[in-house]
């Protein structure tokens, strides 16, 4: 195999205010980072405003015996729909499709598809209790395939159940009478049958039985999943046995831990970094009612009020929760994510389209193939060890802007990103005052010019907006 020459790009993150008030939003530098078929520079930026996420609706509580209380209840899907990620123009007024995702919406309660998903606000010592149901079927009630290329031959799901240690498998599969499943798979091809999920939310106390472990995995109980497995190899366990049935899991967090920002994710083996490319994601918020003494910015978005489209209720905003996360897309609009090795290595792949001019073919055996010598390759024909896109989406828009007024907001941010770690840093020179990180809060604010965030970690950051004059342009 050549050696690969190390793309580097530094996300050059830049903080925008504009307007009456002040505003603000997000922009990277010009940068040759290979992707999809649409070319990041004809995205205009900073002309859609920030979605803030609204809060995700309870479905209503239940009475949990165990404990003696009432627990608030949730049924959430994961569901596919079109969202205008991109802006509706490009830069030379073309119009730029929507994108189709998946997230996570309330059951029945089609206006809350958002991606990312709206947040869940929990109170600290309340335990709460989520259906999570895997709904990625069309009209008619069959699944519907995954978005981006999936890779058969990791340690993954693998619900076809084609597991490369067939041997092996099948002598287990006696042993244990239980179908084979969470196993690297034989195929080269791209996996194209019903989609396992699993819900995990990052960062929580919970019991394993409510931990979205990534082998209790389950497909969506739509009407053509027979001749696959229908759930992993730690299904089972899901709450004590009791919280499953076909297409979902009761999960319950009993959120008896500080105050934090937490998200929620899909978290099936193998298969995590693309199901979360497509979009299952939201924050999982923990407050505890003694930090109301703490005097910080809020309110947050409150539940019952959807504050896009809402200017009252944006002016009136103090605390925004804001994922960031690097992703490319096709002319088409759809997601770009790599479908081969070769993309990894800036090489072409023998017999197809170039991906990179004049660059070389990568031309060697992957798994399950034997490479020279004798033994089986180790390298997968699809998945790449870490991926880097060329947009940045903010809240699922491109470089959107926010407008602020003169005060002191709390920004809670996450990176969503895939392998990509975030230095933010603003062209005004405020300072960013972090007082929480992913545990919660820290013992004292401190004042930082730059903030490193690595993927899936989360910052809680006061920005001061006060003394920033009216029209003021930041660029984060
Ligand atoms: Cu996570």
């Amino acid at each position: 195999m050549r050696s690969k020459t190390k793309r580097l790009m530094v996300a050059t993150f830049c903080l925008m205010a504009l307007l009456a008030s002040v505003v603000f939003a997000y922009g990277t530098s010009v940068a040759q980072v290979p992707g999809g078929t649409l070319d990041p520079l004809s995205i205009p930026q900073f002309v859609e405003p920030l979605v803030i996420p609204p809060v995700m609706p309870a479905k209503g509580v239940q009475f949990d015996k165990s404990i003696g209380k009432f627990v608030p209840y949730y049924e959430i899907e994961v569901v596919q729909f079109n969202q205008q990620v991109l802006p509706q123009r490009d830069i030379n007024n073309a119009q730029l499709n929507p994108t189709t995702v998946w997230s996570y919406a309330a059951v029945g309660r089609p206006e809350t598809r958002n991606y990312p998903a709206w947040t869940i606000e929990n109170l600290k010592d309340l335990p709460s209790r989520v259906k999570w149901v895997n709904n990625l079927k069309d009209a008619s009630g069959n699944y519907l395939p995954h978005l981006l290329p999936i890779d058969q031959t990791l340690h993954w799901a693998n619900p076809s159940m084609d597991c490369i240690d067939h041997d092996h498998g099948m002598m287990m599969q006696q042993m244990r009478n239980m179908v084979m499943t969470d196993c690297r798979g034989q195929s080269q091809e791209p996996y194209r049958g019903p989609v396992p999920i699993v819900t995990h939310v990052h960062g929580a106390h919970v019991q394993p039985n409510s931990d979205g472990y990534p082998e209790a995995w389950y497909l969506p109980a739509a009407n053509n999943v027979g001749g696959f497995a229908t759930e992993g190899t730690r299904y089972d366990d899901i709450f004590g046995g009791s919280g499953r049935g076909k297409g979902f899991a009761v999960f319950q967090y009993p959120n008896d831990q500080r105050s934090t920002t937490l998200w929620y994710h899909d978290h099936t083996l193998g298969m995590t970094r693309a199901n979360v490319y497509a979009g299952p994601a939201g924050f999982f918020m923990i407050r505890d009612l003694k930090d109301l003494s703490l005097g910080l910015p809020g309110p947050a978005p409150l539940p019952g009020v959807d504050p896009n489209g809402n200017p009252l209720v944006r002016k009136f905003i103090r605390e925004i929760p804001i994922v960031i996360q690097d992703r490319s897309f096709n002319a088409d609009g759809s997601l770009f994510y790599p479908g081969n090795r070769a993309f990894f290595e800036s090489l072409n792949v023998p017999g197809k389209p170039e991906q990179f001019p004049d660059a070389g073919v990568l031309d060697i055996p992957f798994i399950p193939d034997f490479a020279q010598g004798g033994g089986r390759s180790d390298v997968s024909p699809i998945w790449n060890p870490e991926f880097f896109g060329n947009t940045m989406v903010v809240n699922g828009k491109t470089w959107p802007f926010l407008k602020v007024e003169q005060s002191r907001y709390r920004l809670r941010f996450l990176n969503g990103s895939d392998s990509r770690f975030l230095i933010l840093q603003n062209d005004n020179h405020l300072p960013f005052w972090q007082i929480g990180a992913d545990g919660g809060f820290l013992p004292a604010p401190v004042q930082l010019d730059r903030l490193l965030i690595a993927p899936a970690e989360r910052a809680d950051v006061i920005v001061d907006f006060s003394n920033v004059p009216v029209g003021t342009e930041i660029v984060l």
